[in-house]
């Protein structure tokens, strides 16, 4: 009865047996939904946007693993049954997201979307640069990725806030916190990186409102936004009123409402506007699939589960 479950949609499920099968060749891998097998023998369940209702039928279901960083695709299963929700927090996937990060501070920064159109028309042309010192960042969310992102930056320079529910004190960055913290620390930032979670609280926080308190008058001479966090956390629409109306000098989009961003979104072939496919950190099979077998490895020890969700918060 301890048999470890797949329930993945929106990504190809054979690499991840493949791995599952590799780093633990003596647990019993089924596949939701075809080779499931006696339901009552799942014990653990890994899932990637798990279909609601998909781990009903697991009656001695004792973990579900995310193949992510992010929960909210598991959570938005309002039948969940009552066990520990596990999500990925892992060096390599933190590591990925914080170059992506500074990919996009430093390409906003240093004007590099300018330098290709101006390449494209032939045109040799120098602009004015600040100094890093002169540029405020801020970044939503000061957790696992948020904090690393932060002192990356830090490091390099930029004048870095962060904001987060809680109070944190972290060396070198200005903490904000809370709904009484969010005003200030938006007319602080130029760069407003965002490294939130989707919760019920977060969900379409980036919207023209809120982008219209950024700092516009600052060293860049406008404000841009990031947004690797989660789609439903932005406002598509709100984006691009807010690029119109110049409330935003640029955005980097890694995630949308809905994905694949669809072909008649006007975001495609906005001129302020850089697309990423949801890859800023990707879940790698090697390192995601290592980390929960050495989770489950522990529990089997008597030992408790790290990075266990709190449900109440949604993350
Ligand atoms: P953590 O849980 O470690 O950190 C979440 C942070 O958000 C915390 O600082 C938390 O505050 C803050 N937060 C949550 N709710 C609120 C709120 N209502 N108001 C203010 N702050 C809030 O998560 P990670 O850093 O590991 O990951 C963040 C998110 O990044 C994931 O949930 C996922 O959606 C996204 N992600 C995206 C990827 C991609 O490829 N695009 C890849 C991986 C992750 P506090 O510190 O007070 O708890
Ligand atoms: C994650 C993601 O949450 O890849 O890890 O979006």
């Amino acid at each position: 009865m301890t048999a470890l479950a797949l329930v993945i949609t929106g990504w190809d499920v054979a690499p991840w047996e493949r791995r599952f099968r590799a780093a633990a060749p003596g647990r019993d891998i089924r596949l939701w939904p075809d080779r499931l097998g006696n339901p009552d023998e799942v014990a653990y369940a890994a899932a990637w946007l798990p279909p609601p209702g998909a781990f009903g039928a697991f009656r001695n279901l004792r973990a579900i693993f995310s193949l992510g960083a992010g929960v909210d695709g598991v959570l938005a299963d309002r039948a969940l049954p009552q066990v520990p929700i596990v999500r990925v927090v892992d060096p390599n996937l933190m590591r990925r997201m914080t170059e992506y990060v500074t990919l996009h501070v430093l390409m906003h920064h240093r004007r590099q979307r300018l330098y290709d159109a101006q390449q494209r028309q032939g045109v040799w042309h120098e602009h004015a640069q600040p100094r890093a010192g002169e540029v405020n960042v801020g970044i939503m969310g000061l957790g696992v990725l948020g904090r690393d992102a932060a002192e990356v930056l830090a490091r390099l320079g930029f004048r870095v806030a962060g904001w987060s529910r809680a109070a944190r004190q972290l060396p070198g960055i200005e903490c904000f916190h809370g709904a009484a913290g969010l005003d200030a620390f938006l007319a602080r930032t130029e760069i407003l990186v965002c490294l939130l979670p989707h919760t019920p609280a977060t969900e379409g926080i980036l919207d023209l409102a809120l982008l219209r308190k950024l700092k516009r008058d600052g060293a860049l001479g406008g404000a841009f936004l990031i947004n690797a966090g989660r789609g439903r956390l932005q406002v598509d629409a709100d984006i691009v009123a807010a690029l119109d109306q110049s409330a935003l000098a640029g955005a980097t989009l890694d995630v949308f409402p809905v994905e694949p961003l669809p072909a008649a979104s006007p975001l495609w072939a906005h001129p302020g506007v850089t697309i990423t496919p949801h890859n800023s950190a990707a879940s790698v099979p090697e390192e995601t699939v290592a980390y929960i077998v050495q989770q489950i490895e522990r529990f089997e020890a008597g030992h408790g589960l790290e990075n266990v969700i709190d449900r109440a918060s949604g993350y």
